[in-house]
């Protein structure tokens, strides 16, 4: 079974709405392949300006949202309210939002359970430390980030699932992981999906690599059998994210 290549660009805490504005530019100008899912997210005020302006071609995400409809909750939205504004997808689990908001694994999968239900499709991100690497518990890290997800979720539920694999020795600090370790990592997610959900899940669900990606280490990335693409955060703003989306081509 053939994945369709899946490239997100992670804008984080970036942008002004003119230099939104010039790389919505680049994007719309851009000629994406037909066989590739492109999606962006911004920062949660410019979700409704970059959905206006973007072509409908690329697909925008919120960062985050959170487990309820409405209420009292401040600072949060609503998967409602995304999908009010015409956005169809959500990070989850960056390992920015667990490490500075201190989010669990098992909060991360409320709100992905809950996103999903109301419409919102989850690119769920995991990863290990540095430590974590050196200590030998890769594996181990990545399956307990799994494991509360795969407990809320039913076997449909995972159609709607992009899982981001970021280590977070590689995030933002121009330390890409080799295509080797990351083949590996994709490699046991993949056999982790078959074990604990189902082998159609695994063989079906796009794990895409975090982490440093840039216009000149994606094609060797792309080129491994279990990465289905990339979540891309500071090359994202840049005009390269466009070589980025054709690394498959
Ligand atoms: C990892 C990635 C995007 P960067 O966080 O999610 O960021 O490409 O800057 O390492």
């Amino acid at each position: 079974m053939s994945r369709q290549f899946f490239v997100g660009g992670n804008w984080k805490m970036n942008g002004t709405t003119a230099s939104n504005e010039a790389l919505i530019e680049t994007l719309n100008g851009a000629e994406i392949p037909e066989d590739v899912d492109v999606v962006v997210a911004p920062p949660a005020i410019y979700l409704e300006s970059v959905r206006k302006a973007l072509s409908p071609r690329i697909a925008v995400s919120a960062q985050n949202c959170y487990h309820a409809q409405s209420g009292a909750f401040t600072g949060e939205l609503a998967p409602a309210m995304l999908a009010d504004l015409g956005i169809t997808w959500t990070l989850q689990g960056h390992s920015e939002r667990r490490e500075y908001f201190h989010e669990s694994s098992e909060f991360v999968a409320k709100k992905t359970k809950f996103a999903i239900e109301h419409g919102i499709k989850v690119i769920a991100c995991i990863g290990e430390k540095l430590a974590e690497r050196e200590d030998g518990t890769t594996f181990d890290v990545c399956a307990a980030q799994l494991a509360p997800i795969a407990e809320a979720l039913s076997a449909e539920q995972w159609a709607d699932v992009v899982i981001a694999y970021e280590p977070v020795w590689a995030i933002g600090t121009g330390k890409v992981a080799t295509p080797d370790q990351a083949q590996e990592v994709h490699a046991y997610i993949r056999a982790w999906l078959a074990e604990n959900v189902s082998a159609e899940v695994a063989e079906a669900t796009r794990i895409i690599y975090g982490g440093s990606v840039n216009g000149k280490n994606c094609n060797e990335l792309a080129g491994q059998p279990d990465i289905d693409g990339f979540l891309v955060g500071g090359a994202s703003l840049k005009p390269e994210f466009v070589n980025i989306i054709a690394a498959r081509a």
